[in-house]
């Protein structure tokens, strides 16, 4: 058997926007804008158009047009608009009627290539609700006194607009596992409020095209994709790529992740931070589910709202902290400048270098004698410490939330000094301050044993399939304090230099006494 580290890997390598499968309940056509040639369609075109995919490819769109009651002259004006502002989204969806149905139209441009995308409407009094929903949450997002309050707001919120089983708000950590953070849910579901997944439930390449692309719904897990053709002499190597599309049909990998959570439709959209991805909300219902594009921009709404208050939010903790922690600074130096015994003023007065962070230990190696305030590890492992950073390179300082990882003797310590910020006086002279943090140990409850993501299939072959069990599974996290925030990191990075200069010139000062 493979060993599941590959299987992990081959799992991020898997390229999503171009898979050439659209979901069946649409349709897609994509032409060049100058020529109006139909370079690719989806196979079940015939079903909008009477016409087959087969015939299509190749020709003018005007073949097409006739099937979709969309007058060639609307057309160029839709192009005409959208590239001269670059505003395809502004402009969809376009409404057309078609065989007594009311269709969708949405259409952008991509990477030279118009793309043409029919889907179902639902009904005006949808639409008319959403908007009501909407100004509802803006209220809700700003009076929401607490995160806790403003994430289960706004699950409820989505859950509302786009009437799904169960809506969750699901928060990456730094190293890309999550958690569900926030869930509104029907009552017979079980709750996954709390549960960790493993990063590689949403693989690398997904996080990234969900950077770009802010919605995605799978309307029925069970429904067989509908394969794009492309049109005669088109090489293979240039499939089309989906990256913008409201149809891409998803990961076969991922399908049969959702058939294993007893998922037939989910939809979920992205929570950005400073363009990164902070989570994702995560909508799963037990039933296929069609929501129209009017109910997803609704709900991509909502969270855009969520996004821009998480960040609001995060900047203002940051700035007080940063504030907070800047102020100690300033006094710390002042007394760096009015005495000329730098231990004394770091360790000794009324503001020591244990206040410009959160750490709640700090040691001092100078002029080869160690000073401590707070919980700090022991003499000795203080003094081993400083060897093991003299081996660590160049850099002036080092930060790490899980120091026994970087330095396994640090283990014996971790109840103090799980966590360790440091910066270099000197190397030479084996000189250093550093803060420790002390270990947080966490209960982790996993959605599942995170060691087993992968199993092989029942066929025994290549295709990997997600874990069948989603059993809660506890695990322990050791050896890993709180992380250090870049407000700690920026103060104790200007301390370093303060320090510094003061040093430099009590030797300059003494060299000239002897001269
Ligand atoms: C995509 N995985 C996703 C998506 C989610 C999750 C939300 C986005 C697509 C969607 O909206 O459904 C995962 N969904 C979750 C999690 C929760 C949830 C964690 O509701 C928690 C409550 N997945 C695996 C493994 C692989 C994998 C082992 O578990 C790879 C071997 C792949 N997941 C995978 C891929 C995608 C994905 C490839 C992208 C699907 C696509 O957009 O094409």
């Amino acid at each position: 058997m493979i060993p599941s580290t590959i299987d992990l890997i081959n799992c991020e390598q898997e390229p999503i926007h171009i898979l050439g499968h659209i979901q069946s309940y649409g349709y897609l056509i994509a032409i060049e804008p100058d020529t109006y040639s139909v370079v690719h369609a989806s196979d079940n075109i015939v079903d909008l158009v009477g016409t087959d995919a087969a015939q299509l490819l190749g020709q003018s769109i005007d073949k097409v047009l006739v099937g979709t009651h969309l007058p060639i002259s609307t057309l160029t004006e839709i192009l005409n608009v959208g590239q001269r502002n670059d505003s395809w989204e502004t402009m969809n969806p376009h409404r057309l009627i078609l065989n007594g149905k009311v269709w969708n139209l949405i259409v952008h441009q991509h990477k030279g290539l118009v793309i043409l995308e029919w889907e179902p409407i639902g009904n005006d009094q949808n639409q008319l609700i959403n908007q009501q929903l909407i100004s509802q949450a803006l209220t809700e997002v700003q009076s929401s006194r607490t995160l806790d309050e403003l994430l289960q707001n706004t699950a409820r919120r989505v859950k509302t607009i786009i009437g799904f089983d169960r809506v969750m708000v699901y928060q990456f950590g730094d190293d890309w596992h999550g958690q569900v953070v926030a869930e509104e849910k029907e009552d017979d579901l079980e709750p996954f409020l709390g549960l960790h997944y493993p990063a590689s439930d949403i693989p690398k390449q997904a996080r990234e095209l969900y950077k770009v692309n802010l919605v995605r719904l799978i309307a029925d897990a069970g429904s067989v994709p509908s394969p794009i053709l492309s049109k005669p002499g088109w090489p293979a190597s240039q499939p089309l790529d989906l990256t913008h599309s409201v149809l891409r049909a998803v990961s076969p990998v991922h399908i049969e992740y959702l058939k294993n959570m007893g998922v037939q439709a989910s939809m979920s959209m992205s929570l950005l931070y400073r363009g990164e991805l902070w989570g994702l909300i995560s909508c799963h219902n037990r039933t296929p589910h069609f929501v129209d594009y009017q109910a997803r921009q609704a709900a991509k709404f909502v969270s855009q709202l969520l996004s821009a208050a998480l960040e609001f939010r995060k900047d203002k903790e940051d700035l007080t902290n940063l504030q907070q922690y800047q102020q100690t600074g300033r006094e710390l130096h002042q007394q760096l400048l009015l005495n000329d015994d730098v231990v004394r003023a770091l360790t000794k007065l009324p503001i020591t270098a244990l206040d410009i962070t959160g750490a709640t230990g700090a040691a001092l190696i100078f002029n080869n004698k160690i000073h401590q305030l707070g919980k700090t590890p022991d003499d000795k492992q203080i003094r081993a410490l400083a060897d093991w950073m003299g081996t660590t390179g160049t850099e002036s300082f080092l930060q790490t939330n899980q120091l026994p990882v970087l330095y396994p003797p640090a283990e014996a310590f971790r109840a103090v000094g799980a966590g360790l910020l440091s910066i270099v006086l000197s190397r030479e002279l084996n000189e250093y301050l550093f803060w420790f943090k002390p270990e947080r140990v966490e209960q982790v409850t996993w959605a599942g044993n995170p060691d087993k993501p992968v199993t092989v299939n029942e066929e025994g072959q290549r295709r990997l399939s997600p874990r069948k069990s989603f059993a809660a599974w506890t695990e322990i996290v050791r050896n890993t304090s709180e992380p250090w925030s870049e407000a700690e990191l920026s103060v104790v990075v200007k301390l370093r230099e303060d320090i510094l200069q003061i040093v430099t010139r009590q030797a300059n000062e003494i060299r000239l006494l002897n001269q």
